[in-house]
């Protein structure tokens, strides 16, 4: 995806040096915006070779509600590991506030469930969203992510936000907010998993998927991935592959890492960068 590899150049030539919440320091630049027509491929990026895996079962138990890394574990992803607990906790994020966003009665509303049944009876709504943000549970900022959890509340604030839908002509689009976005680590996950969410949601509610777009707020690279970056860089961008679904699930929360098939995906090598905690 060119436009990815443009969003890097930007930073690099443009980004304003920036000390974190991390101590890492970054390069940065505010408010960018890029968009794919799902008919063009599967956006999973080729100039660097991504576990797919990791990404498609992250989505697949955010949907089940699940914020404990426990089952994330036992089917080979470990991406939340450092913000989890000992016992795996990781607080009420993305999972809990899409599933079962708390209400003032004690009970919990499942906002998938409201998107699913918007696009099924009411495509032409301007309100088909969700969002990720409950500020009664956003983390302290002077407090580890791991005290944040025991005192219940989210180790990690949600960099990936605000989704709405939209459909015309049969077609079902997406746009995502991301306040702060890792550019070499998160943002290539973050493109694939709101390109499969799409997907999902059109097959479950027959639509054809449209465009993915997505706003990047604090759009940054880390100091250390900047030798990352510019490997990158020099890499040619090669055909998207294209993503298939094996069956037809029952519902939104009925997928399984087996149902997804990735078609001519040849990627340039993985290149490791570290993570900031
Ligand atoms: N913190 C920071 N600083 N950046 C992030 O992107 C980030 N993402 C989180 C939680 N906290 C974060 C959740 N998502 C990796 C990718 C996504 C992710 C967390 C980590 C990552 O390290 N990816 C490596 C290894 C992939 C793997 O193990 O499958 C990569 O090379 O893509
Ligand atoms: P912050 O809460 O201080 O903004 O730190 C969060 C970091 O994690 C920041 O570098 C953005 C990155 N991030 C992503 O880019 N995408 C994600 O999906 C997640 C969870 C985090």
């Amino acid at each position: 995806m060119r436009q990815y590899l443009d969003l890097l150049q930007d930073i690099l030539d443009h980004g304003q040096r920036k000390e974190d919440r991390t101590g890492t320091g970054t390069y940065s630049v505010f408010a960018r915006q890029f968009r794919h027509d799902l008919a063009d491929g599967f956006p999973l990026l080729t100039t660097k070779k991504l576990h797919f895996k990791s990404i498609a079962n992250e989505l697949i138990w955010f949907l089940s509600g699940d914020t404990n890394t426990a089952w994330l574990k036992e089917n080979g992803v470990s991406i939340w590991d450092e913000w989890a607990t000992e016992s795996g906790d990781l607080g009420p994020i993305y999972g809990a506030q899409w599933t079962a966003w708390p209400t003032r009665d004690g009970g919990s509303i499942n906002q998938i469930d409201y998107v699913v049944n918007c696009l099924r009876t009411n495509p032409d709504s301007r309100r088909i969203l969700f969002h990720g943000w409950n500020v009664e549970y956003l983390p302290d900022e002077s407090m580890s992510p791991q005290d944040n959890v025991r005192a219940g509340r989210m180790a990690l604030p949600p960099c990936h936000l605000l989704y709405q839908f939209y459909v015309a002509a049969g077609r079902l689009s997406a746009q995502l907010l991301i306040r702060s976005s890792d550019s070499f680590l998160g943002l290539p996950y973050n493109t694939a998993s709101l390109a499969l969410l799409t997907t999902m949601l059109a097959q479950q509610c027959d639509l054809e998927p449209g465009e993915i777009i997505i706003t990047t707020g604090d759009s940054h690279i880390y100091s250390n991935h900047l030798e990352q970056v510019r490997t990158q860089l020099q890499r040619a961008p090669r055909a998207l592959p294209k993503l298939e679904l094996l069956r037809h699930p029952d519902s939104i929360y009925d997928y399984r890492f087996e149902d997804f098939a990735i078609h001519g995906y040849q990627p340039h090598p993985h290149i490791a960068a570290p993570v900031a905690v």
